[in-house]
């Protein structure tokens, strides 16, 4: 799949993180740094949440940035007039429609709800904007209301519209069944938001550009309500993993590191061990057989190749599951003069001081130069 576009939500969604408060001058170092990436879009918190909020989104409009701005409104005529003013490209307006949310929530029919969105929306197209109509909590929507609304917001020319898995229920071939059918009811493009309750995010983002969805909303290392959404980095591994060309020449991938490292300090957290690309041992290999086959051709074990993201490989030697074909590399990092017969001996200590204790690069080393000193000096 190509031709898919990010819709990054780190300053909307990832401003409701718990840890999440983002000053102006941090909101402008992520959108710049976003930017630098080349994400489609930024979404902001909407104008009407307070009036720093507002101001922000003032800011970020004027910044000249080749990233459109979005903000995310309610549903509201009111809500609309503040975010036209702010000087974004866009409006996201979203409204609830599961019976959890008409019930416990906003407490409106689907025949209200209709003919609001009938109005907000004619009227953000009046002004100009591109408008997005979604809806919250999609998957535990009537589907027939659901195509219904959809169908007559496409009729007059809505830019996009929205399935949310606001409650991160969804699995693959939901999503996959749904943005089917949506596709053969609208014509407008199709945008879609999975939260990732159940670790489903990616996957979903996936199955929905499969069945014809154009845009995925995204934030950095997944941040949002609850335990987030899509991670933008998880979200462009999975994209590249399918066609490579086109997400290297469309995204800086080596932008990814930098701005996380911005997000989980901004947040306090870390970037998880095991986090897309970027985790500490995202590519660390380690077992012999796998630092054998890397040494002779990476793609053996590795889809993503490293350096297109700015990143290192890491083998792994100094443990008990080593090779010597790994460790006869090491010695030829360290232009030792050491045979395979006494690559194999050194392994083999390896080995054994490994099953008692672990073993750093340095221990390592030291066994080699240490037996390599012994060889010269004509004892072991
Ligand atoms: C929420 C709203 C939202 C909106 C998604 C969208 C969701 O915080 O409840 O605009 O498509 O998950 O439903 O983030
Ligand atoms: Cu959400």
């Amino acid at each position: 799949i190509s031709n898919f576009k990010i819709i990054e939500s780190t300053l909307r969604e990832g401003e409701q993180f718990a840890n999440a408060f983002f000053d102006t001058a941090k909101k402008v170092e992520i959108a710049k740094a976003l930017d630098a990436i080349g994400v489609d879009y930024l979404e902001l918190t909407s104008p009407a949440a307070s009036e720093q909020s507002y101001n922000d989104c003032k800011t970020i409009s004027s910044l000249g940035l080749k990233a459109k701005i979005l903000t995310h409104v309610r549903c509201h005529m009111d809500d609309a007039k503040l975010a036209i003013d702010t000087g974004v490209d866009g409006l996201d307006v979203v409204i609830g429609t599961s019976s959890y949310l008409r019930e416990f929530s906003h407490g409106k029919d689907m025949e209200y709800i209709t003919n609001k969105a009938i109005e907000v929306i004619n009227y953000i197209k009046s002004k100009g904007l591109e408008v997005r109509f979604s809806t919250e909590d999609s998957f535990r929507s009537d589907l027939v209301d659901l195509l219904s609304i959809y169908k007559a917001v496409d009729k007059i020319g809505v830019t996009r519209v929205g399935i949310a898995d606001t409650v991160g229920c969804a699995n693959p071939r939901q999503v996959y069944e749904l943005v089917k059918t949506l596709r053969s009811v609208v014509s407008c493009d199709i945008e879609c938001h999975f939260h990732n309750d159940t670790g489903c995010a990616i996957a979903n983002a996936y199955a929905a550009l499969e069945a014809g969805a154009t845009h995925i909303d995204t934030s950095v290392l997944g941040i949002g309500e609850r335990n987030g959404i899509t991670p933008l980095g998880g979200l462009l591994a999975r994209m590249y993993a399918g066609d490579k060309e086109y997400v290297k020449n469309k995204y800086d991938l080596t932008m990814i590191r930098e701005v996380e490292n911005i997000v989980a300090e901004a947040v306090e957290v870390t970037v998880p061990f095991n986090n897309y690309i970027t985790g500490y041992c995202a590519f660390t290999h380690k077992a012999g057989i796998h630092a054998k086959a890397i040494l002779n051709n990476p793609s053996t074990y590795e889809i993503l190749n490293p350096q297109d993201f700015g990143m290192t490989r890491y083998v792994s030697i100094g443990h008990r599951l080593t090779g010597w074909n790994a460790v006869k590399n090491r010695v030829e990092q360290l232009d030792l003069d050491l045979t395979d017969e006494d690559a194999k001996r050194v392994t083999a200590k390896i080995k054994e001081l490994a099953d008692v204790r672990p073993l750093s690069l340095d221990d390592v080393d030291t066994l080699l130069r240490t037996y390599h000193h012994a060889k010269g000096t004509g004892g072991h």
